[in-house]
């Protein structure tokens, strides 16, 4: 499979000197879901975002965020970041032979995305502050100096993930609902937009309806106001302050679709059960999708039997102390038949 550059070039801002900058993702499996479908009384599919080159759907945005840097000839590109959005980064400019920088809130990110930056070569600053704090920094850096952002503020950030929404219109028509975990709210401004030019003459009453999901104590979009402290096991998501907000409201408002929340339990639960009904191993984060959609199933905003896309946002390998504590602990045996027997046989 191509890069999504080259899969969707005629509906992306790319000219034929715009170099491609690709690890070649986007076309991401999706995947029929039947034990979940059953236990949530849906129609349930799981778009695998993980199987994304670093292991997220920002690859998507960051593919096309790197060829625009290196056409304007950057030296620099700079991101606050969760965890992922850093991965991405770091990778995607190393591919393009462009410096970056990084800066993330300490000792509030997944081990394996912390891992991937430094390993890319990057910059990774860890400050005392949020999220929040570091983008207002690095904004205001990219205001004094000549380094490119590549926060979703960054407008082909979201023209690269807008394609995660024509693949499943491909493949599976338009669904229902559309579930996906929200913090800044740039991929579910991006799938609205994907939707829009994907169905006929760009009929909102066409497009699925989406459903954003957050963490309670992160529940910015679902609560109306920003705030100042968030707090959630979903680290990805940890954000008090959705810099696309407005745009976040309108796609939920003209889709008539909603926003929820759901508590760091139902989180891990979720997260649990996807992995071990499905086989398929999301980041803490990405399982809000589904944690979101029981509630909204369970409160009735999602009608039984209605065809639902979740959207797994990132690989569960990004944070495997999550993994080891939330699940049951590896037993030790001495290498005997015997004591092996016994396990083994249950
Ligand atoms: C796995 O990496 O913001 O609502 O700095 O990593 O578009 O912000 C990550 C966000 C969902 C939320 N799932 O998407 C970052 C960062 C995962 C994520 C989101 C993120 P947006």
């Amino acid at each position: 499979m191509p890069g999504l550059i080259d899969r969707y070039r005629a509906r992306l801002p790319v000219g034929p000197a715009t170099p491609i900058i690709s690890l070649g993702e986007g076309s991401t499996p999706l995947l029929a879901a039947p034990r979940l479908s059953e236990l949530l009384g849906v129609d349930l599919h799981l778009k695998l975002e993980g199987a994304n080159p670093t292991g997220s759907f920002k690859d998507r945005g960051m593919t096309l965020a790197l060829s625009k840097a290196a056409e304007d000839g950057a030296r620099t590109v700079i991101c606050a970041s969760t965890g992922n959005t850093s991965a991405s980064a770091a990778a995607y400019a190393a591919r393009a032979g462009i410096r970056c920088v990084v800066v993330v809130p300490g000792g509030k990110v997944a081990l394996g995305k912390l891992a991937q930056a430094q390993a890319a070569g990057a910059v990774v600053c860890a400050i005392d502050g949020s999220f929040d704090d570091g983008l207002r920094l690095v904004l205001e850096l990219c205001e004094r100096h000549p380094i490119t952002l590549v926060n979703n503020l960054n407008p082909y950030r979201l023209e690269g993930q807008k394609t995660a929404a024509f693949e499943i219109v491909e493949e599976l028509g338009v669904p229902d609902w559309l579930a996906l975990p929200v913090g800044n709210a740039g991929n579910i401004t991006a799938y609205h937009r994907g939707f829009r030019e994907a169905v006929a003459a760009g009929d909102a009453a066409q497009c699925p309806r989406l459903l954003g999901c957050q963490a309670a104590g992160a529940a910015a979009m679902v609560r109306g106001v920003d705030i100042g402290d968030p707090e959630t096991i979903a680290t990805a998501i940890r954000i008090g302050a959705p810099i696309r907000r407005d745009e976040a409201v309108r796609a939920a408002r003209e889709s008539e679709g909603a926003f929820v929340a759901a508590a760091d339990e139902e989180i891990l639960e979720w997260y649990g059960r996807v992995s071990v009904l499905e086989g398929v191993f999301c980041e803490p984060s990405s399982a809000t999708s589904l944690a979101g959609l029981a509630r909204a199933r369970a409160d009735g905003t999602v009608e039984e039997g209605a065809r639902v896309v979740c959207v797994l946002t990132g690989h569960g390998l990004k944070d495997p102390e999550t993994a080891t504590a939330h699940s049951a602990p590896t037993l030790r045996s001495p290498a005997t038949l015997a004591a092996l027997e016994r396990i083994a046989l249950g």
